[in-house]
């Protein structure tokens, strides 16, 4: 038997009952108190006639409710699907019709916006009062549907990502353990809410694997409220993304937020510009710890180690993962060519639900196909040229959208930048995207940034077009969707 859900059992078995598990707006919650509570969720769900393999969607934002509810679920054989608070009423109702979920546990906001017979969050919390008592976890295989993700939507509705019982301690002895070497001492602090892969493992499955306290913040992640709560909680494990980190070291006042508690900082979901990263240390002087993970895989596979960063590079495989570059042809590349990443690791999704012909495409034996475009440096780090549908090809040749980028946020008047390939006079070329630092850009800037990616970037990749936005398309996790900037473009 392997069940997920007793995550909190094994810190009682340890004896870490009193331990704090949980600090949320003033509050705290041992992991006795949050096994009591897993437990009643349990109970909640078994008295509503929800058995093994019911989908519970989940629309929740982080307070102890999501733990509670997620872990409840899967110790009763259920299959909690978390998705953003923040998502579309129309995105909702997918997720209820797709997963054909028996029970929707959401915000009290959102009721209006979902189908009849959701429950509130504070309807949750009084029925976990009423039904206390022990909950015996279900024997469930290792093998067993546990719990959905979801991920995607750049081409219709996001695709739900099946994972198994076995998933998530995989990436606990990988990750956590070998890159983080996460332990009991450790409190973490994600920017990245717990709905998604990234803030499930940094703010609940890792910590709870070995006893460590975790911050959850609630409401939208934004710059100063993140170091507000950091330096309030003293966390020793950092983690955001990128635009997150940007934001935060761009504030004039940052220096003055006490970052000494922290070990040091992860990102992912999109690469680390060398200059924030530059920026940062710094400021801060932390070191952050650039990686790449995926939906799918459950968390990060590839990562820098702290103490050997190399900047503007996602690192070198996690143990316990297989990185492969292939061609077109699904040949290897040599070392130093770009090719598509595939990866091999046993917390890789099951299949995507309901998306049969998305599976086969890319789940290859057990190679995950990321959808990435990577090149393996003389000294073993994996370097990002883009996704593969976002890279350029312009007169025969391939410019990465992301060296461009590069190119342009180490100009001083550059916040942000996206680059993608526009058709002008039937030929391709770059279309940059930029958001300025302080005044609104003008012609004059737009000539110096292309001097300035002239002479730091191959000839044929400077962008021949500039656009001053406010701002820039992205997902819930900072990653930019160039997509919508073709498409604007
Ligand atoms: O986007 C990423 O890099 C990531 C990392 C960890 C878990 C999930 C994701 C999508």
């Amino acid at each position: 038997m392997m069940n997920s859900g007793t995550l909190v059992d094994r810190r009682l078995e340890a004896g870490h009952g009193d331990k704090v598990a949980i600090r949320c707006a003033g509050e705290e919650v041992t992991y006795a108190q949050l096994h009591d509570r897993i437990c009643a969720a349990g109970n909640v769900l078994s008295q509503r006639g929800i058995g093994r393999e019911d989908r519970v969607l989940m629309i929740l934002d982080d307070t102890p409710t999501f733990p509670t509810l997620f872990l409840g679920a899967m110790r009763i054989g259920a299959v909690p699907a978390p998705v953003s608070f923040l998502d579309t009423t129309e995105n909702f109702a997918h997720y209820a019709r797709d997963s054909y979920a028996k029970l929707i546990v959401a915000e009290d906001h959102l009721l209006g916006r979902l189908p009849e017979g959701a429950m509130s969050r504070t309807a949750f919390e009084e029925l976990l009062r009423s039904h206390a008592g022990l909950t015996d976890p279900a024997d469930t295989h290792p093998d067993d549907m546990a719990f959905w993700l979801f991920s995607g939507g750049s081409t219709g509705f996001p695709k739900g990502v099946v994972h198994l019982h076995h998933d998530i301690p995989y990436t606990c002895e990988t990750f956590a353990k070998e890159i983080l070497k996460i332990t009991e001492r450790d409190v973490t602090f994600s920017s990245t809410k717990l709905y998604h892969a990234y803030g499930l493992g940094n703010n609940l499955t890792f910590p709870y694997w070995v006893g460590a306290t975790t911050v959850l913040r609630m409401g939208k992640p934004e710059p100063r409220g993140l170091l507000e709560t950091a330096q309030a909680n003293r966390p020793s494990l950092f983690f955001s993304v990128p635009t997150l980190y940007g934001a935060m070291v761009n504030l004039p006042d940052a220096e003055e937020y006490d970052l000494s508690s922290v070990r040091f900082c992860v990102s992912a979901a999109e690469p680390l510009a060398p200059e924030v990263y530059r920026r940062w240390k710094q400021t801060f002087d932390l070191d952050i710890v650039d990686g790449i993970g995926s939906t799918e895989m459950l968390h990060i596979y590839c990562s820098n180690r702290p103490g050997e960063v190399q900047p503007g590079t996602s690192g070198k495989p996690v143990p316990g993962y297989e990185l492969v570059l292939l061609d077109e042809l699904g040949q290897p590349v040599s070392q130093g060519e770009v090719g598509n990443l595939h990866v091999r690791g046993d917390s890789a999704l099951a299949y995507y639900w309901h998306q049969h012909e998305k599976t086969k495409a890319a789940v290859k034996g057990d190679l995950f196909f990321t959808g990435d475009r990577y090149r393996e440096n003389e000294d073993g780090y994996f370097v990002y040229e883009g996704r593969a549908d976002d890279m350029i090809k312009i007169g025969g040749l391939w410019a990465s959208p992301i060296e461009i980028e590069n190119a342009l946020v180490e100009h001083p008047r550059v916040l942000e930048a996206a680059a993608v390939g526009v058709d002008a006079d039937y030929t391709t070329r770059v279309k940059a995207f930029v958001i300025c630092r302080g005044e609104a850009g003008d012609e004059a800037l737009v000539a110096e940034l292309q001097e300035w990616c002239k002479s730091r970037l191959r000839r044929y990749e400077f962008p021949h077009f500039i656009t001053f936005v406010d701002d820039l398309p992205k997902t819930p996790t900072g990653k930019i969707q160039r997509y919508k900037l073709r498409e604007e473009a």
